[in-house]
């Protein structure tokens, strides 16, 4: 096959709104530095239901969505050297090239050598390498993960142990990556801090399986579904406050400030919703407490909140995937993983084959599911 033009399945998503669609696609050779994988697996997580659904400004059809994807490597263009065919791998859509100033600058985790072109749905080189009936289809967030061969920057993903399940490491591509960092760098929580984790998915349940592993003292779970209790406790919550069950006059933050002596240490949303986040950030504590937002917000959504919660020392910041740098961190997380001191099984609720991808998305609204692995 290398060197050759691949045909092979991928779900479409040729407009807002609407299911993707199973169709045959062609799929161009890698050029200099690109890298064509065998997706073998991939998540369904809450960004791909956004994207989809139109809200999503960098949203762009007709597109091939998905980035929580496994593989293996199946050809590399010219110029690439950090994997080789055969290789086990995971896509990044948080790329690292170890080379731009971001990557330098040793602050943070967003690496910029692809952003510009990979949020225009297309390869550094201004191109796509998908067509289906005869129509280019752009790429997602540089991983393009619902198809059954994809090319990726060669910045774009990292080579892991091949012994470890590519049903299981697909999840380190985003979700349980995403929570599990946002708690242990991007907030670095401490022995005995109080924790509230506002939305209980995928990222918010890696957010409480951090906190647990660094010895928070409370890890309190807020979550409208009463379905995600169980769930709740099950990663290491403390607690459990569904906000639609409390009494008549009492607010999430009213709650929360008394449940921890005046506020959280730190508090995390990772339901994307703008009046969370708003709870979220007074529900720290006044002097140090500080609030990590990861959920997206619809296009048109701004955050609030009266300047004076940032005067009195609450501190509002953002994570995305986790503040990780994929090809530098991941392979020593697969390690863990192999050696069982870090856990990706119980997050993966749902399993099914490509053909019902469009089940996994009304699955996502159902508090029996936290991820769905898609076997491509
Ligand atoms: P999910 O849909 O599996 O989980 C969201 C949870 O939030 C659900 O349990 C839902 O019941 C709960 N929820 C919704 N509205 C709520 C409210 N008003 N109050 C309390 N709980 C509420 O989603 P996920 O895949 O875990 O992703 C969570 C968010 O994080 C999404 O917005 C997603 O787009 C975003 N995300 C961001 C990053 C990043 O790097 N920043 C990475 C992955 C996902
Ligand atoms: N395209 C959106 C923003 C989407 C967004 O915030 N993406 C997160 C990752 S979500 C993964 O499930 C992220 O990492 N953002 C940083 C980045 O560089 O994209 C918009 O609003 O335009
Ligand atoms: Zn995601
Ligand atoms: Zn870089």
């Amino acid at each position: 096959t290398e060197g050759k033009t691949i045909t092979c399945k991928a779900a479409v998503a040729w407009e807002a709104g609407k299911p993707l669609t199973l169709e045959d696609v062609e799929v161009a050779p890698p050029q200099a530095h690109e890298v064509r994988v065998k997706v073998t697996y991939t998540g369904v997580c809450h960004t791909d239901a956004y994207t989809l659904s139109g809200s999503d400004p960098e949203g762009i059809f007709p597109s091939v969505l998905g980035h929580e994807g496994a593989g293996i490597v199946e050809s590399i263009g010219e110029g690439v050297t950090s994997v080789k065919p055969g290789d086990s791998v995971i896509l990044l859509y948080t790329a690292e090239c170890k080379e731009c100033k971001f990557c330098k600058s040793g602050k943070t985790n967003l690496c910029q050598k692809v952003r510009a072109t990979q949020g225009k749905g297309v390869l550094p080189d201004g191109t796509t390498r998908f067509k289906c009936k005869g129509k280019d289809l752009y790429s997602y967030m540089g991983c393009s993960s619902f198809s059954q061969y994809t090319v990726v920057a060669d910045v774009s993903l990292v080579a892991v142990d091949p012994s470890a399940p590519q049903d299981r490491t697909c999840l380190l591509g985003c979700g349980v990556t995403t929570g599990y960092g946002a708690a242990t760098v991007t907030a670095n929580v401490q022995k005995g801090d109080n924790v509230a984790v506002f939305g209980a998915g995928c990222v918010g349940l890696a957010v409480v399986m951090g906190a647990k592993e660094r010895g928070a003292a409370k890890i309190i779970v807020i979550d409208i579904n009463g379905n995600k209790e169980a769930w709740a406790y099950k990663f290491g919550a403390t607690d459990f406050v569904n906000p639609t069950k409390l009494p008549e006059g009492t607010t999430i933050v009213d709650k929360l400030v008394e449940m921890t002596d005046g506020g959280c240490d730190f508090t995390f949303d990772c339901t994307g919703n703008v009046t969370v986040m708003r709870q979220a950030l007074e529900a720290c504590h006044k002097g140090w407490g500080e609030s990590i937002i990861i959920g997206v917000a619809a296009a048109g959504q701004e955050i609030a909140t009266r300047p004076f919660q940032l005067v009195t020392g609450r501190v509002w910041k953002g994570s995305a995937f986790g503040g990780v740098k994929g090809r530098t961190q991941l392979p020593e997380i697969v390690k863990r993983y192999k050696d069982g001191s870090f856990e990706i099984d119980n997050f993966i609720t749902h399993s099914k084959p490509l053909k019902d991808i469009n089940s996994a998305f009304t699955d996502l609204h159902k508090g029996d599911c936290i991820r769905t692995v898609v076997d491509m």
